[in-house]
């Protein structure tokens, strides 16, 4: 049997995948992409972003692993073969990273931590009040494995939790809203917005002027999905204007985020450069490895990206 994985994700730590496969998943014959090389009978692919000429040249390829939950730079590319399973990452501690970040700038935004650092810079002992999390509504923008597990954190703390989606949820404690008609009355409450949407053509754009202007005066933004999710101009006049109090942005349209970029010195927009989580090569390649055996064994593949839905 064929095992061959090619890894084409240049510059994404392929040490350490190496290793991870080497410990988790000896069976499968792990080979990072070199230039120049024959992969005409390499029959799966774990990618980031692949090379120009990688897919035309994969003559067998059987299933291609996203190394990413976003696929958005995947499916972008004319030259993906179209037969192919798309897999996408879901991994459990891709999904604890998320759940960490989301919990850690809900808590930070919750509780104002800037103003607290603005009385620290001046010696200043000033009471500082927040609300008790069951007065304070926490929207997440997609509830799929990262926003869902993200919402039952927050409901564990005692916050109120709403989330958005495209088709309606039932998740303990949390007030599930679907489609564009409902996504109105999901803003209406939401004083801190978290964004964990796919990049789709549908939801480009959507953290837009007309979307902060349905958020209570003062709610705080977190987008921790994709750069093109945010028309980064309407931030930058909604926080002028006061109507978004703060934001965290782990993700840009411009990664790395420019050095001359005005979001580097916007008050009260925090950045963090997409990290907010991070796929964790061991939980990975075992995951890819019990999907390998499912393919082998002719059962179904799990999280294949529905390239008509674009996630
Ligand atoms: P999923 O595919 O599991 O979930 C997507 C959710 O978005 C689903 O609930 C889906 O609704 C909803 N959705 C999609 N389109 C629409 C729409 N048009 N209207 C309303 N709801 C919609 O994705 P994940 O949770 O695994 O990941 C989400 C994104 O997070 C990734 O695509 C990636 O871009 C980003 N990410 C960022 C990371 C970082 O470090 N910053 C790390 C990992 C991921 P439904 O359930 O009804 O289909
Ligand atoms: C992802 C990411 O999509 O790391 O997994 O952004």
């Amino acid at each position: 049997m064929n095992r061959t994985l090619l890894f084409a994700a240049a510059g994404e730590r392929a040490e350490a995948w190496s290793r991870a496969f080497a410990e988790v998943a000896p069976e499968i014959d792990f080979r990072p992409h070199q230039p120049g090389m024959d992969v005409a009978d390499i029959p799966y692919c774990l990618v980031w972003r692949a090379a120009p000429g990688l897919w035309p040249a994969m003559k067998t390829l059987k299933i291609i692993f996203g190394l990413g939950a976003g696929v958005e730079r995947l499916l972008a590319d004319p030259s993906l073969p179209r037969g192919v399973p798309l897999v996408r990452m879901v991994e459990p501690q891709l999904t604890r990273g998320m759940v960490e970040y989301v919990l850690w700038q809900c808590l930070f935004h919750h509780r104002r931590v800037w103003e607290l650092e603005a009385a620290q810079s001046c010696a200043s002992w000033r009471p500082h009040t927040y609300p008790p999390p069951w007065d304070r509504t926490i929207g997440i923008l997609g509830l799929g494995e990262l926003g869902s597990a993200a919402a039952e954190k927050l409901v564990e703390f005692g916050f109120k939790v709403r989330g958005w989606s495209r088709s309606p949820k039932s998740l303990p404690q949390v007030e599930s809203f679907a489609g564009q008609d409902q996504l109105p009355a999901f803003l209406t409450k939401t004083e801190i917005l978290v964004c964990l949407l796919p990049l789709t053509p549908e939801t480009r754009g959507i953290l837009n002027a007309s979307l902060f202007a349905r958020l209570p005066r003062g709610a705080s933004v977190i987008n921790a999905a994709r750069g093109g999710h945010l028309v980064e101009a309407d931030l930058t006049a909604a926080m002028a204007s006061g109507q978004v109090g703060a934001a965290t942005l782990d993700v840009f349209e411009t990664e790395p985020l420019p050095d001359e970029h005005p979001f580097w010195s916007t008050e009260r927009l925090y950045i963090t450069p997409h990290n907010a989580s991070i796929t964790d090569p061991r939980s990975a390649a075992w995951q890819i490895s019990r999907q390998i055996a499912r393919f082998e064994a002719g059962e179904k593949l799990e999280n294949v990206v529905d390239r008509a839905r674009g996630y």
